[in-house]
């Protein structure tokens, strides 16, 4: 993989960084090849085993990642802070059989691991070794799987090969003119995209340094490393500027110029993964002179619209196709849009390299997501002097809330365990922090009672921290059209 070339060509140069430490690309190549080497255990190739790793953003999580690849394995990354219930469904879904685990996510994945019979070893265990024998990674072969929301009930496993990865890293490489001497915070989550390919592996790929948050993303540390002018490229997600703006507001007239100045210095500033809304985008040029490049992309196809780099950059818009991904618009009947057609909406479908390859194990569901070779994303767009603007998407299962794509039906197959919940009703409503929240309609059982603490609490016990619903309504019966089916649009009505 041209990825492991170019880190022996970067050698002794930092790749990684925090308060504490400072690994090199010949680090993070010694301490792959150690994984690489425990999990063939003289064997030349995994063939795409699907081998699953927890830790905190840090060389474990590269070394893991990395050791998988070069091993012939498929990377399964999971999200440290997810439930015991999602993360087994992860490993069912793959047959994972060995796991790799930092020392902080093992006291909670132990019991997991050997009800499973998942071979765990914790990062510090792998053997100092090396392997005279690395398998040749085609681009065909299975690299990654990730897990997505869609609009049935369990996260699927989203396939992508190293050729889809090399081409979703190499046309924002050629996009957003990453440099080897750029360097980036990454204190996104290390379990989707943006954090994944956006910001680890293209700033590994150029050879740049790259700051790690094996917290996640934390206001105080960020700003004060902003202060300190100590990035020139910056990514994050909208709910992300929505809190940096809060809290610059509060900071008092000098400390919120310092950090201001460290944002106008940088190079490039990027949003994405849910809509900007143009408030925030103006609010932002307004505080750090910044002009945010709002791009739109997805688990299934990597980034696929994106504003200039040079030129205009609209808000509210994502901009024109990134370099070797086609873009056309179909309207609901399947009638596909001339391609400089405006105004006209439609649905966003994709035909790329980068677009993945399978749902692990799910050939309908793969089948069903392309047309004509086309992959169907979901979204709807429309064309507009030149740029594409997303308008919402087409299933209201769906909900973006803090950039995590949520299925309504998997939290509520979630909630009707509760003992309290005879039926209920999941939508997404409008937040100025976090893009949506997730809220519930219930009907209770009957002398059951429920309230939102209560709720939340048992829930937390379930799902992760963003699945959890923010808002309760307890209604006498949920609302229905002549034909028996729930009206969301009713449900959604509720919450005004
Ligand atoms: C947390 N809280 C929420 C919430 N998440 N409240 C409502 N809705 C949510 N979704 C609450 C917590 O319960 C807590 O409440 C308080 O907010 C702070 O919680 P936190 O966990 O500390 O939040 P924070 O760390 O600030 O998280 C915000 C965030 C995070 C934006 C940093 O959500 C995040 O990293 N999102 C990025 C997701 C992502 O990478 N998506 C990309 C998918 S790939 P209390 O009461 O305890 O204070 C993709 C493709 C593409 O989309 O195009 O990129
Ligand atoms: P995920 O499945 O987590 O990768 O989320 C992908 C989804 O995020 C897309 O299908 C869109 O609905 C949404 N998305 C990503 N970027 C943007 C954006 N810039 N504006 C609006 N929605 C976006």
């Amino acid at each position: 993989m041209k990825l492991f070339e170019l880190a022996h060509h970067y050698n002794n140069r930092v790749a990684l960084f925090d308060d504490e430490q400072e690994i090199s690309y010949a680090d993070l190549l010694e301490a792959s090849e150690r994984v690489a080497a425990y999990l063939l255990q003289g064997d030349k190739d995994l063939k795409e085993e699907i081998v699953a790793f927890a830790a905190p953003a840090g060389i474990d999580y590269v070394a893991f990642q990395w050791g998988i690849w070069r091993a012939g394995g498929i990377a399964m990354p999971l999200n440290v802070h997810a439930t015991i219930p999602e993360i087994e469904h992860c490993i069912e879904t793959g047959g994972v059989q060995r796991l790799f685990a930092h020392e902080s996510c093992a006291e909670k994945l132990q019991a997991l691991c050997a009800q499973h019979k998942v071979e765990m070893t914790l990062a510090g265990s792998v053997p100092a070794a090396s392997a005279d024998h690395f398998p040749e990674l085609q681009a065909s072969r299975r690299a990654m799987m990730i897990f997505t929301s869609g609009t049935t009930n369990k996260p699927k496993g989203v396939v992508t090969t190293h050729g889809n990865i090399t081409a979703q890293v190499e046309t924002l490489l050629n996009a957003w003119e990453w440099q080897s001497d750029d360097s980036i915070p990454l204190f996104l989550p290390l379990h989707h995209v943006h954090g994944i390919i956006n910001v680890l592996t293209c700033g590994l790929w150029a050879g740049a340094k790259i700051e790690t948050y094996a917290e996640g993303f934390k206001l105080p540390r960020v700003m004060d490393a902003v202060a300190q002018h100590r990035y020139s490229v910056f990514m994050a997600v909208p709910t992300i500027y929505v809190k940096l703006i809060a809290a610059l507001t509060e900071l008092d007239e000098q400390q919120r110029a310092r950090v201001c100045q460290g944002f106008s210095a940088m190079r490039l500033m990027i949003s994405g993964s849910a809509a900007l809304p143009a408030r925030i985008h103006d609010q932002w040029r307004a505080l750090t002179q910044q002009v945010l490049l709002e791009r739109y992309g997805m688990t299934e196809i990597g980034m696929a619209l994106s504003n200039p780099m040079h030129g205009e950059r609209r808000p509210g818009s994502v901009g024109i196709p990134l370099p070797g991904v086609d873009i056309r618009l179909a309207e609901e009947n399947g009638n596909v849009l001339a391609a400089d057609l405006e105004d006209t909406p439609g649905e966003i479908q994709v035909k790329s390299d980068t677009v993945f390859l399978e749902y692990w194990n799910k050939p309908d569901a793969t089948a069903e997501s392309f047309v004509d070779g086309w992959f169907r994303t979901g979204d709807m767009a429309v064309l507009e002097n030149g740029y594409y603007r997303i308008m919402g998407r087409l299933s209201v299962d769906i909900i973006k809330s803090g950039a995590y794509k949520l299925s309504a039906l998997e939290i509520e197959n979630t909630l009707l365990a509760h003992p309290a919940i005879n039926e209920c009703a999941v939508v997404g409503v409008d937040d100025d922090t976090w893009g949506e929240v997730v809220a519930v309609a219930v009907a209770l059982e009957s002398g059951h009672s429920l309230d939102l603490d209560e709720l939340k609490q048992w829930a937390g016990e379930q799902m992760s921290n963003y699945k959890i619903p923010r808002r309760l309504h307890i209604v006498e019966s949920l609302p229905r059209n002549a034909m028996g089916k729930i009206t969301k649009a009713d449900v959604k009505t509720l919450f005004a």
